[in-house]
């Protein structure tokens, strides 16, 4: 590696020089991408030697989604070489920002729980601790984002660069996993061994990519199994192509639609197939006797996609290696933990025994001996038909992974306070009551390396100038910054910093979507997947409301603002659709309305992405966070916006809470039902909206244009959302918070006029983001779940 500029310069001109394109700027990105890469493998090597020698406890992070965002910036930032990188690619007259932006982005992840096991990998590489992802290399990763006519159309996206890409194929470490056939008795040296017959193999392919930590010592790996076509014969009667067809899409594509039969089978084969080849081989080149595993190993399942980690770390120990029902449990049973993600039922897993048991014979065994087992250890215990439903495995033929996956884990977290809360006292309550040490709470994180150093070299720079650089270690550190709170020269520059990076969003949004918005106004955003519960539909229902006002009252002129949105609605969500669709449909109306756009710009920005995140996170004044309280298990969006000095506009929901624990009432505009409250409503079913609307003017017009035409652009657009408030009474209570909400945006907007006092909030709010770095997340997970202890950094 270089340690200077010059040295760099020399070696990348060099290179540059044996290529044929040397004026592309796609060439000088192949080059430098070359030269990362091997200044990366070396440390990478070494850190597996180091590893290996020092006979370290592993930690594997089983995910079905690993959302990293382009990788040469965050390598060139970790390798601590991005400064001089830069601007010796700048004399060379190469703008290192153009080059980043030609990477393909893989986007392997839908929203928050994949852009966490990213933040994860970063935190863990970055504190030297021997931790690795494993997850699934999709060829598309998630869909491209086209609107047309204002609604979302999906187009599949290919990340995968063969040539350029920073995997590495290792063909001699694939393997076979089997699906289907059917399980006969077999003997093997003298026991009992279940046998498999009439299988249909799929053959697993890891590619492994570096991730490097911060300062560049440590590389752990993030492994991604791809399907391929095995040699072995298939089962009779099947035909080749259909085999080829059904193989290549295990790993085509994240989610498929599991609206069916065929899209379950695929994604239940998407998650043995993670689970089998990662444990296959975890088990075969662990550096201990296999009794010894849960002292040299620890696996945390993201959720439950991995949870057939479970029954099939079982079906490793007694069926390969020969051991007895008790000992793998005990094994199992203090390697493997579980994070919990989400209390929302939709997204809580639950498969048909039937087709487990047929798409895996075995497996489906070992999670039914599983359920036997623990419903005998609480058959003692005074339970009534209801509390023993909520602690069944298998119940009325569907298998309830989450509560497999709690009972074959020695620890479940829960990702904020109060999610953790929720799933203690209701959600998982029997199962909390049986097993009182089990649950605990660990908030999330965010890579403030990703989301403050790269996102904003702009405020790294003040925030080192002011207190030097030992916060982007110990981001903690940030608490130097109160010191500053009331320094007007300080106050002024982190305005400075603020209005630069609005300007360069502005001029992103007005090449790439052609609106022109004004830097001096207020930046709203409001960016995250497009759901129900997030209630982006209380967001531009409320703008309508301001602009009826600026319509209507010849007073009420308030102060500009720019309403950003961005996310991705599912495939298959209509009602997430249909909200697309009308807040492009009010955009329309108000930026054309020479009136209205002097004070109310509205901007979607299109195919929400990692990349695209971190331009706004830092451009943005407020960070919108309005879920149905108890509804956000945490959110991390949040945190990515109190870095980067945004003021929370939120409801008493996931981390918010925490975010206001650190911030103070003061310094964040907090409005709306309380998560007990909503739970009272929903448990009396009391709320009506009609009560509401009928006392509130402006909220029945703007429940006529919705309804009844100038919003809707036709009732097909708007059916599901009329669904939602009319017949289902507005289950994510938008109606009965909105008024709070434009109380709450009131308070806001005077506030920012007061532009001194504002940055004051901001500094507060960067100041106390340090705890939200997923340095401290990972921390914990280290100290309290699995006990990697820390790499002495003399050693590395
Ligand atoms: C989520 C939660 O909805 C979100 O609140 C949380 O921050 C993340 C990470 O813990 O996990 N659960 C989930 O299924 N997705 C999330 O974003 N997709």
């Amino acid at each position: 590696m270089f340690s200077s500029k010059e040295r760099f310069k020399e070696n990348f001109v060099a290179r540059l020089e044996q290529r044929e394109d040397k004026e592309s700027l796609q060439t000088v990105y192949s080059v430098l991408t070359a030269m990362v890469k091997e200044w990366t493998y070396d440390d990478w090597e070494q850190t597996n030697q180091q590893y290996k020698e020092q006979k370290r406890k592993q930690l594997y992070y089983f995910s079905i989604e690993f959302l990293m965002g382009r990788i040469l910036g965050q390598n060139l930032m970790n390798l601590d070489v991005h400064g001089f990188v830069e601007e010796g690619l700048k004399e060379l007259g190469f703008d290192l920002h153009a080059i980043e932006e030609l990477e393909p982005e893989p986007g392997l992840g839908n929203g928050g729980l994949g852009r966490l096991a990213a933040c994860f990998m970063d935190s863990l590489a970055s504190l030297q601790l021997p931790g690795h992802g494993c997850g699934l290399r999709y060829k598309g990763g998630l869909f491209t984002q086209v609107f047309q006519d204002g609604f979302q159309t999906e187009q599949p996206t290919v990340w995968i660069d063969e040539k350029e890409g920073w995997g590495i194929r290792r063909e001699e470490l694939s393997l076979d996993i089997p699906f289907f056939g059917s399980i006969e008795p077999g003997i093997e040296s003298n026991r009992l061994k279940p046998v498999l017959k009439d299988a249909e193999w799929i053959k697993a392919v890891p590619y492994d990519y570096p991730i490097v930590g911060a300062a560049g010592k440590t590389v752990n790996t993030l492994r991604l199994w791809q399907a391929e076509v095995s040699s072995r014969p298939l089962p009779k009667g099947k035909p080749r192509t259909l085999y080829e067809q059904e193989t290549a899409e295990v790993t085509d594509r994240l989610y498929p639609d599991a609206s069916l039969d065929a899209g379950k089978i695929l994604r239940l084969k998407q998650q043995y197939f993670l689970c089998s080849a990662s444990l296959q081989t975890i088990v075969k080149n662990r550096d201990c006797p296999l009794s010894d595993l849960a002292r040299h190993v620890a696996i945390q399942i993201n959720d439950t996609h991995p949870a057939l980690a479970i029954p099939e770390l079982m079906r490793i120990l007694m069926d390969e290696e020969g051991m007895q029902w008790e000992e793998a449990w005990g094994i199992v049973n203090h390697t493997i933990s579980y994070t919990n993600h989400t209390i929302l039922e939709e997204a809580l897993e639950k498969w048909s025994s039937s087709l487990l048991e047929r798409l895996l014979p075995r497996i489906y065994m070992i999670i039914q001996e599983i359920d036997r087992r623990f419903k005998e250890k609480t058959q003692q215990e005074p339970l009534d038909e209801w509390q023993r439903k909520k602690l069944a495995i298998i119940e009325n033929g569907v298998v309830h992974m989450a509560t497999l996956a709690v009972v074959g884990s020695y620890k479940v977290n829960g990702v904020a306070k109060l999610h953790t809360e929720i799933l203690k006292v209701r959600e998982m309550k029997e199962l909390n009551d049986h097993f009182p040490h089990k649950f605990h709470n660990i908030t999330n994180g965010v890579a403030h390396r990703r989301w403050l150093l790269k996102a904003n070299p702009e405020l790294s720079s003040l925030i080192t100038s002011a207190v030097g650089d030992e916060w982007i270690r110990e981001p903690i550190k940030l608490h130097k910054l109160h010191r500053f709170s009331k320094d007007p020269a300080f106050l002024q520059d982190l305005q400075a910093v603020k209005i630069a990076k609005k300007r360069q969003l502005a001029d992103y949004i007005k090449t790439h979507q052609d609106i022109i918005v004004d830097p001096e106004s207020v930046f709203d955003a409001q960016i995250k997947r497009i759901h129900g519960y997030k209630r982006q539909l209380m967001n531009i229902l409320h703008i309508q409301m301001l602009y009826n006002r600026i319509l209507s009252d010849r007073s009420f002129r308030p102060y500009p603002r720019t309403f950003i949105f961005g996310g991705k609605a599912a495939p298959s969500y209509r009602y997430a659709k249909e909200v697309i669709k009308l807040i492009n449909t009010v955009a329309d109306q108000v930026n054309n309305d020479p009136l209205a756009k002097k004070h109310l710009h509205i901007v979607f920005i299109e195919d929400y992405s990692v990349s695209k995140a971190e331009k706004i996170f830092p451009a943005s004044d407020v960070s919108e966070q309005i879920s149905t309280a108890s509804k956000e298990a945490s959110g991390t969006g949040n945190m990515k916006f109190m870095m980067n000095g945004a003021i929370t506009l939120g409801t008493f929901d996931g981390a918010n809470l925490e975010i206001v624990e650190q911030v103070g009432e003061d310094n964040a505009f907090i409005f709306g039902l309380t998560a007990r409250q909503v739970m009272q409503f929903e448990k009396e079913q009391s709320y009506y909206p009609p009560d509401i609307i009928q006392h509130e003017p402006d909220l029945q017009l703007v429940m006529a244009q919705l309804l009844e035409g100038s919003l809707s652009d036709g009732e097909g657009n708007i059916s599901a959302i009329r669904n939602q408030l009319v017949d289902c009474n507005d289950p994510f209570f938008v109606l009965k918070d909105i008024q709070q909400y434009g109380k709450a945006h009131e308070r806001l907007l005077s506030a920012f006029e007061n532009s001194l006092a504002w940055q004051e909030m901001s500094v507060v709010n960067i100041a106390q983001s340090g705890i939200f770095s997923s340095d401290r997340t990972i921390q914990e997970y280290s100290d309290e779940v699995w006990q990697l202890g820390r790499v002495p950094s003399n050693l590395l």
